[in-house]
């Protein structure tokens, strides 16, 4: 059963996750994982770590020349971020969907932006925006030997019978 449910395509697409700083402190890491697990994505990498202000400059690089670059590093290098791997089919734009707007009173409720943070500075969660800086942003903050290659015992409920 498992072989030919694993033959769903894009079924092994991963995202990175990571609750800011914000989210931490606010005690929202739970209810944020939560959100994901009961939509029915796979768990791959979790890590609590405080984020240097090398691993944010390649993280944000493309933002570099933006007016908000310093204050957008100092935020994230604020305290601890909780950075996981979120795998199944579609969750990059999926994901996206979940999080809501960048900024949150653009953010629809029901979204984890829109229901849990006010100003765009302080948006308690970042998610890769395409599959492409998905697999670049997994290999920027995670080792190959923390991401766990697993069977969810209802990937046949979730997926197909
Ligand atoms: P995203 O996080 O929704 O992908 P990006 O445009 O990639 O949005 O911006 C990255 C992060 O930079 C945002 O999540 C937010 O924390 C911060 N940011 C973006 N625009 C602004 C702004 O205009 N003022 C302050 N912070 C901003």
């Amino acid at each position: 059963a498992l072989s030919s449910t694993s033959n769903i395509p894009g079924v092994r697409e991963r995202t990175l996750v990571a609750v800011k700083p914000d989210g931490v402190q606010r005690r929202l890491v739970g209810q944020i994982i939560q959100r994901f697990e009961t939509r029915g994505f796979k768990l791959v990498g979790l890590k609590m770590l405080q984020a240097s202000e090398d691993l944010l400059a390649q993280h944000y690089a493309s933002l570099n020349r933006k007016p908000f670059y310093p204050s957008l590093l100092r935020y994230m290098n604020s305290g601890p971020v909780v950075a996981m791997v979120w795998e199944g089919h579609n969750v990059v734009k999926s994901t996206r969907m979940l999080v809501g707007d960048t900024n949150p009173a653009e953010a629809k409720p029901g979204t984890i932006r829109g229901d849990f943070s006010i100003h765009i500075s302080r948006n308690i969660i970042h998610a890769s925006d395409s599959v492409e800086v998905a697999q670049a942003e997994i290999a920027l903050w995670f080792r190959r030997s923390e991401l766990m290659e697993w069977e969810c015992c209802d990937h046949g409920s979730v997926y197909q019978l």
